[in-house]
């Protein structure tokens, strides 16, 4: 009682306006999340090695379902694992691996297959990715 709330029925934001909001607040108080958020991962790793050992191939594309569907299975390299770089990990990244080396079917999203950076940031994070060390 006493205070006056801001009408707020006229102010109805779109989702994207409140990620934008929340982009400019964590800024301009330099959170943490914020860097994580937009500037990804600073680890260089090879896409598709997602045990982050050896070559690539058909134990990483069970490494992906492993981290996927076995509890207490991590990957290292969470990066490494999102096949497509569509910033999550899904069924689709192991088809994705498995199409290319059985079936010669598109190669994984860059980096690759020389160790780099990821160019698209996203929440996955890689905390080691073994052979991939500057
Ligand atoms: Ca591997
Ligand atoms: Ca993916």
């Amino acid at each position: 009682m006493g205070y006056d709330w801001p009408l707020v029925e006229d102010a109805m934001l779109s989702p994207c306006q409140l990620a934008e909001m929340e982009y400019e607040f964590r800024s301009s108080h330099g959170s943490r999340g914020a860097v994580r958020r937009l500037g990804g991962t600073t680890q260089p790793f090879q896409r598709g090695n997602a045990d982050t050992a050896g070559g690539i191939n058909v134990t990483d594309a069970m490494n992906v379902l492993g981290g996927l569907f076995l509890a207490g299975s991590e990957l290292p390299c969470q990066d490494a694992a999102d096949v497509n770089d569509s910033g999550t990990l899904e069924l689709t990244d192991a088809i994705h691996l498995l199409g290319y080396l059985f079936l010669g079917q598109a190669p994984p999203a860059a980096p690759f297959i020389e160790c780099g950076l990821d160019a698209t940031p996203d929440a996955l994070s890689c905390v080691a990715a073994e052979g991939c060390e500057y």
